[in-house]
């Protein structure tokens, strides 16, 4: 008998409600969920290809060991779990437990239980060093976060329903379903900013919507250039006395630091680098501050800049000095079903330490990812032993020969994933990992970036297949097996949503309680005005840092670096990231349906007027080289694209790849080996690498 069974995506930021078609214990369809009331049916085809995923012949199904002749063959979970606690045991007896360290990757964000799990894992070892993928995604907004409002988790969000304006800078809402600002169906949102007479503006270098749009209009900017746009704008209305004096005099500090920065933009000056008329500048910043109320986001095209983190400095400041920061229609911490903003506080000063690759800093706990070759690479206190968890270093950080040539050189390198991917290859352990509808979960991932707050509980809807296993119970195995404490220890029922349960009770729910509800959800209030600046924000004295002395060099570098991009060649090309919706970062290459005859490769996409430029045609094949690497590409002519700017989806690559048959044989090219990768690849600020605004030559083969 077929069973409809309401669960939601773990896929993205908006976990979008889902109803499983579960017959005799197996998942045979997917649907969006009408009848969530929150995400009303919405639901993109990555989410429902889930099923896809779930049913991929390529999955892992057991444990896979790598001989000495480097196949894979078959184990017994009992014998891996022997092994690796083995390996780790010596290695940390004879070097220490830093010799063990982690990759947690991007699906980790949306599988609660696996934070809790590492954290137990790690810290009983004893080991600090970690690397995940928030340096590659967004840890510059954690770091501007912690130095602003003193805690890596306040992000208030737009207040989108009420906004009369809203200005998006570097998000591509379409294809990517925003990123910490977890809303389903985004574009419907914003089309309905639009419909009650409000604005939305998109600053991005490539026209990411449709011209004559009903969204918004987008506003093209060179790559790796916002700061200067975000500076000229809050020049632009000090100049003209639109600024919220009593506001920041009451809430803020260092004001007048602020202003000092920025007064070395005026809008003329940015124009110049921004290629944006100062004229339109100045237009940017009246539109948002003679707004009822105005909302400001910011996402990965600017994480992904070498300033990224002064960027979301200055969404904040903007947000603030106009006085939307906190209010109706401008941009709210959403406290959702538990205030976590306390849990973020920290000293960033604290987080600061010597390393044999110069002075660095740990973000939320994360070493820079692209230190990872190096680490493993160290003459002195090397780390000999990795455990990925959902990640794909080898595709999704820069400098691919790089990370392949560190892997090798690895001790125990354990790969817990859906899949054999590019990483896997390099695998001493292959370990089958649950997706996401064979484990219970809830949407923690969004908490705090709701606009409209919701709390959903799911089952497993189906039991794992063949020898999957959770990530939780892979770790708590090899706990037990290392003699330490683990959740096993208490039996049938291990308490692995003790402290979700514990967050719950603030709002007076908890997991049996959301049982009960339909949808298994609980809606919660919207994001309330009024008590950010008395209860939310947590510097020591409760007030806004407008100048975080911790940015001292960073600002004395943004001159340097606006004085370089000022004296760059004009024709210089500059390689940005195009997300598409055939792709989730390095994951969904196996999808069958989604290399469809269009989406078999990944081209090198051009403005049509630089090819020409160069002599080029669409569908020559090109060489692309950057200071770091070099790639051979087909060219795809976008005349979306700002002249100027080349772009490229990234996560492809899998010629290497024979665990994942189709993806193979549609493997694309891996841009990320055009990116930069150990010491001064990344802001020193939050660890966060440098992806975009590359500059690349592109000359035909
Ligand atoms: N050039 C360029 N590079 C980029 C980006 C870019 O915009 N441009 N984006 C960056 C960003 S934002 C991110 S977040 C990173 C992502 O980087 P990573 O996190 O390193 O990689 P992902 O491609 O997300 O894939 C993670 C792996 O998780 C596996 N997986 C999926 N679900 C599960 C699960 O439930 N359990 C387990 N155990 N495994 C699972 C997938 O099979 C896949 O192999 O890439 C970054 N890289
Ligand atoms: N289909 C699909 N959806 C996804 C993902 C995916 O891989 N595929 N990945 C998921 C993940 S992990 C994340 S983090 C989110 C990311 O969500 P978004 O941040 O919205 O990611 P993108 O779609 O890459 O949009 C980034 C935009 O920044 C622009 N850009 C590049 N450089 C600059 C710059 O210097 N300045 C400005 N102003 N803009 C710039 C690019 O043209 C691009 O349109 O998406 C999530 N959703
Ligand atoms: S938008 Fe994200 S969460 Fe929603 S269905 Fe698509 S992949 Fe899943
Ligand atoms: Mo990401």
């Amino acid at each position: 008998m077929k069973r409809e069974i309401p669960t939601f995506c773990r896929v993205c930021e908006p976990s979008c409600g889902l109803v499983a078609q579960v017959e005799d214990e197996r998942l045979v369809g997917l649907a969006p969920d009408r009848d969530h009331p929150v995400t009303k049916g919405f639901a993109c085809h990555k989410g429902l290809a889930g099923l896809d995923v779930h049913r991929d012949p390529d999955r892992l199904n057991h444990p896979l060991r790598r001989t000495d002749k480097g196949v894979f063959e078959r184990a017994h979970w009992d014998e891996a779990v022997a092994a690796i606690a083995g390996e780790i045991a010596r290695l940390r007896d004879r070097y220490g437990p830093d010799s063990v360290g982690t990759y947690i990757g991007n699906p980790s964000a949306f599988n609660t239980t696996v934070a809790p799990a590492a954290r137990s894992f790690l810290s009983q070892l004893g080991t600090r060093r970690t690397f995940g993928s928030g340096t590659q995604d967004c840890s510059n907004k954690f770091a501007g976060s912690e130095a602003v409002f003193g805690s890596s988790t306040i992000h208030p969000v737009p207040d989108v329903e009420h906004t009369d304006h809203l200005l998006i800078l570097g998000a591509n809402p379409r294809v990517s379903h925003m990123s910490f600002f977890s809303i389903a169906d985004p574009v419907a949102k914003l089309r309905a900013i639009r419909k009650r007479g409000g604005t939305v503006r998109i600053v991005n270098p490539r026209r990411v919507e449709p011209e004559g749009s009903s969204v918004g209009e987008v506003v093209l900017i060179r790559p790796d250039t916002d700061l200067y746009l975000l500076a000229a704008l809050l020049h632009t209305l000090e100049s003209e006395g639109r600024i919220d004096r009593e506001r920041l005099a009451a809430h803020g500090k260092r004001v007048e630091e602020l202003f000092e920065f920025v007064r070395a933009y005026p809008a003329e000056r940015a124009a110049g680098i921004t290629g944006i008329d100062a004229e339109t500048i100045r237009q940017l910043a009246r539109e948002f501050a003679a707004a009822s109320s105005a909302s400001i986001h910011m996402s990965t095209g600017l994480n992904m800049g070498r300033q990224g983190t002064l960027c979301y400095w200055l969404v904040h400041m903007l947000s603030f000095a106009t006085g939307n920061l906190d209010r109706r229609g401008g941009n709210l911490y959403a406290t959702g079903f538990y205030p976590a903003a306390k849990a973020g506080r920290i000293d960033p000063e604290r987080t600061y330490f010597d390393s044999p690759f110069g002075r660095i800093r740990r973000v939320r706990g994360d070493w820079p990812g692209n230190l990872l070759p190096d680490v493993i690479e160290a003459d002195e206190d090397p780390l000999r032993a990795l455990v990925v968890i959902s990640g794909n270093p080898v595709l999704t950080v820069g400098g691919e020969e790089r990370m392949r040539r560190a892997l090798e050189q690895l001790e125990l390198l354990v790969v817990i994933d859906l899949y054999r991917n590019a990483t896997g290859e390099y695998a001493h352990w292959l370990l089958p990992a649950t997706d996401m509808f064979e484990r219970p979960d809830i949407n923690l991932c969004g908490l705090g970036m709701q606009q409209q707050p919701f709390v959903q509980y799911t089952d497993a809807v189906v039991p794992p297949q063949a020898e999957r296993k959770p990530e939780w119970w892979a770790l708590a195995r090899i706990e037990q097996a290392l003699g330490m404490k683990s959740v096993l220890d208490a039996g049938e029922e291990p308490p692995l949503f003790q402290r979700i349960d514990h967050m719950l009770a603030k709002s007076g729910l908890s997991i049996e309680g959301l049982r009960a509800l339909p949808q298994q959800t609980a809606v919660l209030p919207e994001p309330e005005t009024g008590r950010f600046f008395d209860e939310w924000i947590q510097t020591d004295d409760r007030r806004v840092d407008c100048c975080p002395p911790l940015f001292r060099e960073a600002l004395a570098g943004a001159e340097a670096i606006c004085r370089e991009l000022e004296a760059e060649d004009e024709g210089q090309l500059k390689l940005i990231t195009r997300r598409d919706e055939h792709m989730h970062n390095s994951w969904y290459h196996n999808v069958p349906k989604l290399k469809g005859r269009r989406h078999r490769s990944n081209p090198l996409y051009m403005n049509p007027r630089d090819a020409e430029a160069r002599g080029l045609g669409e569908g020559d094949v090109v060489r692309v080289a950057s200071d770091s690497g070099a790639i051979e590409v087909e060219i795809a002519f976008d005349d979306a694209l700002m002249p100027g700017v080349v772009a490229l989806t990234h996560g492809w690559g899998n010629a290497q790849t024979p665990g994942m048959s189709v993806a193979q044989a549609h493997p694309g090219v891996n841009g990320n080996r055009l990116l930069p990768i150990g010491p001064g690849s990344f802001d020193p600020l939050s660890n966060q690498a440098f992806m975009t605004g590359i500059p690349v030559d592109v000359v035909a083969v």
